[in-house]
């Protein structure tokens, strides 16, 4: 019995002065581990008369589950209390790298295109997504019998969906071509000038590799004094030079659009075959009329082109798609 109240001061000055896990740990395991000092009291007990059994057995058993008490007790605490101690905020650490996105291909080329023509002395200007039949068609001289407005599949909208529609601008709907801005800048503003006009645009067709349904145009419209064609060769092959920084194969081809004359188009050779890229000609004296200039004394060169497909010559992207589709993998690269 002196044995066991022994035990017990000295286990329990052991568990106070405990100052961590480890030495409570080391302390657990000299009175209770497998052969800990009141461990081998109790398997004694079977050796002892019937007697003393009787009278220790209960005493070191109590002492057991005292000792088993206090050392979860201490545990706990001395665990709260480190737990206490680690700094919340180690001002010392390198800092972690926060994943805040960047932006979509389409805008970085968008921004890069831009500032190549503001270093040429264009302005940028937008307008709206919504236009109506006459800045879409009939101004640009494509009036409502002329089967060239076969050639842009268009949204048009219906009353429901656009409460405010007039009369006097014809039909509402989704502008085909970036062109409209053409007549809208010309309508507020005196020549001479020199723009850009970066949008969405929309066309009712069936998609592939390098057709979408909506997808952005890059308009152009110089007017000036003795403006020719040759203006424009300069202005669109100093833009190639700066914008893809390397030599590219590229092509003009006559063509035709009813609000230029002469029109032309611009192929640039990807993957080894030619790729439409723009549509462009001198402004026809019928658009100018429209906005009331002078033909004869303004001329001008405009052009339209598009934004996924330099994009894409410009990173070898061979599905104009891969754009839309919302692939981390495929947008992550840029
Ligand atoms: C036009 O939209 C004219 N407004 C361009 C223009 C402007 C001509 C000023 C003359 C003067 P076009 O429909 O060809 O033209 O489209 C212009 C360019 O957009 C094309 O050369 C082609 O590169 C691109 N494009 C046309 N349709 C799609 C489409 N569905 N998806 C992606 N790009 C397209």
């Amino acid at each position: 019995m002196i044995q066991i109240q022994e035990l017990k001061k000295s286990a329990l000055k052991e568990i106070s002065a405990a100052g961590s896990l480890e030495e409570l740990e080391k302390a657990e395991i000299k009175y209770l581990g497998r052969k800990g000092e009141l461990t081998l009291i109790l398997r004694s007990l079977k050796d002892l008369p019937v007697e003393e059994r009787k009278k220790i057995g209960p005493l070191a058993q109590q002492l057991k589950k005292e000792l088993e008490e206090l050392f979860n007790k201490k545990s706990e605490e001395l665990k709260t209390k480190t737990y206490n101690l680690k700094p919340v905020l180690d001002i010392t650490k390198p800092g972690k790298k926060i994943k805040i996105g960047h932006l979509h291909p389409l805008s970085k080329i968008e921004e890069e295109i831009r500032n190549i023509f503001l270093s040429m002395n264009f302005s940028v200007v937008e307008g709206p997504e919504i236009e109506d039949e006459y800045h879409n068609f009939d101004a640009l001289n494509i009036p409502k019998d002329h089967p060239a407005r076969d050639a842009w599949n268009t949204f048009w909208l219906k009353l429901t969906d656009y409460k405010r529609q007039t009369t006097n601008d014809g039909r509402k709907l989704l502008r085909t071509h970036t062109s409209p801005m053409q007549i809208r800048y010309m309508e507020t503003h005196n020549p001479p000038f020199q723009i850009i006009v970066p949008g969405r645009v929309f066309r009712y067709e069936a998609t592939d590799a390098s057709h979408e349904i909506n997808f952005y145009q890059i308009e152009g419209l110089m007017v000036g004094k003795d403006i020719s064609l040759a203006n424009f060769k300069f202005i669109i092959e100093e833009f190639f030079k700066k914008f893809f920084g390397r030599e590219i194969e590229f092509r003009y081809r006559p063509s035709y659009f009813p609000f230029v004359e002469p029109g032309v188009e611009v192929d640039i050779k990807f993957k080894n075959k030619w790729l439409e890229i723009m549509g462009a000609g001198m402004v026809h004296r019928k658009v100018f009329e429209s906005v009331k200039y002078n033909p004869y004394e303004w001329q001008g060169f405009a052009f339209g082109m598009s934004l996924e497909r330099l994009t894409m010559i410009k990173y070898k992207v061979d599905d104009i798609r891969l754009f839309y589709s919302g692939d981390l993998r495929f947008i992550n690269q840029f």
